[in-house]
């Protein structure tokens, strides 16, 4: 392919990417030690999708905001839709959370007492439900089952009422509602994670049926992990449903995408396009979930947008011809400098370009900047609960 032809096909590639938004990351977050709170933050899930309507209204790839339940409960799930909607995106994937209710300290899914597990599968059952009132077609669960000492509870059987937990949650979805399930190595658990890694997420979702497939968190692995063997692994089977993109130096960090290891987000990419997974229809949600302690949480979206449009351009940009001729001949050097070749391009103005196509400012971070928003919900939020990560 000429390198011309290339440049186009990439643009028409990034044109058609999405990405999906996390609600929370609008939030006020810290850590265990300080939750900062910064100026015109929202007050309930309507004002989430209002600043999350920005992020897709400057960068044009962004038309679906994730929920989380019960951060996000409101009375009428059918108006946030319509709000959603109003505003020029969608609701997507809505997440469970079975992490911060008393009930659930030795587990949800995995919990040795029946009611605390029929409780935690009624909870997804709940999800379900707002999946139907606002037309979410996907169910996200993550759990923090775990075990702190040796001997506490069981390992195998454990394994066990998981898989009937879910077999049950699997059996509520809808025919075209899907679900997906995130792995963990650790945290809040410390000597054993119930679903710590991809293979076991792999074996329940397997278990479930075709429409379970595996969320892989880039936050959520051991250092040194290769995460785009894991990325290939998945895509061979079908079974990659999402991603919870974000950035780690040391454990789940929750960072924007790409600013700890933005070659990481390349290889992850270039396992991606490889396979044709960037194409819209094939099923691979490309997720935010990230946190901003510190950093204005708009621009911090819109950047982490831009990163994960970057590392996916230079992805689309490698010589495939170049790269499969120097792998079959087994030219290592070769093969290791086409790659390297397309990571070192720059591909701002390749993407400033794409956007100034599309109709948008080729610079969402200063078209955001100059538009105001940022200093209007800053006078008009005042006071009032803000919600957060947890609230
Ligand atoms: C858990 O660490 C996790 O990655 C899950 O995706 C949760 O839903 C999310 O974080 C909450 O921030
Ligand atoms: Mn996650
Ligand atoms: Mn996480």
């Amino acid at each position: 392919m000429a390198a011309s032809t290339r440049v186009e096909a990439a643009k028409s590639a990034l044109r058609q990417q999405t990405i999906e938004l996390p609600s929370w990351a609008f939030g006020n977050s810290g850590t265990r030690f300080k939750v900062f709170s910064q100026p015109g933050v929202p007050r309930d899930p309507f004002e989430k999708l209002s600043d999350a309507a920005q992020v897709h209204q400057y960068t044009g790839v962004a038309p679906r905001v994730s929920l989380h339940i019960p951060w996000d409960l409101v009375d009428d799930f059918g108006a946030l839709a319509r709000h959603a909607e109003d505003l020029g995106v969608q609701i997507g994937m809505i997440n469970s959370n079975v992490f911060q209710d008393e009930d659930f300290m030795l587990g949800s899914l995995a919990h040795p007492d029946p009611r605390i597990r029929a409780k935690a599968v009624d909870h997804h059952k709940q999800c379900i439900d707002v999946m139907r009132a606002t037309g979410s077609k996907d169910l996200k669960v993550w759990l923090s089952d775990g075990l702190n000492y040796p001997g506490q509870d069981s390992i195998r059987a454990r394994q066990d009422r998981i898989a009937e937990s879910l077999r049950q949650i699997y059996d509520a979805l809808d025919d075209d509602q899907h679900m997906v399930l995130e792995y963990k190595f650790f945290e809040p658990a410390f000597y054993v994670t119930d679903v710590p890694d991809w293979g076991t997420s792999l074996l329940h979702v397997m278990a479930l049926g075709d429409r379970a497939k595996v969320v892989l968190d880039t936050g959520h692995h051991a250092p040194g992990t290769n995460i785009e063997f894991i990325v290939a692994q998945l895509l061979r089977q079908g079974r990659l449903g999402a991603f919870d993109f974000n950035s780690r130096f040391y454990a789940d960090d929750d960072l924007m995408v790409g600013a700890a290891d933005p070659f990481q987000l390349f290889r992850i990419m270039h396992e991606i396009v490889s396979a044709g997974a960037h194409a819209p229809d094939s099923g691979v949600n490309f997720m935010l979930d990230q946190c901003h302690n510190i950093e204005p949480k708009i621009p911090a979206q819109i950047r982490s947008v831009m990163n994960v449009q970057e590392a996916t351009a230079k992805a689309l940009l490698v010589d495939v011809e170049a790269l499969t001729a120097a792998q079959l001949s087994g030219d290592v050097l070769g093969a290791h400098g086409v790659l390297m070749d397309a990571y070192d391009t720059d591909v701002r103005p390749l993407v400033a370009e794409v956007r100034a196509e599309m109709g948008l400012d080729p610079n969402p971070t200063a078209a955001f900047a100059a538009s105001g928003y940022a200093e209007k919900i800053a006078s008009e939020r005042v006071g009032g609960a803000q919600a957060g990560w947890g609230a």
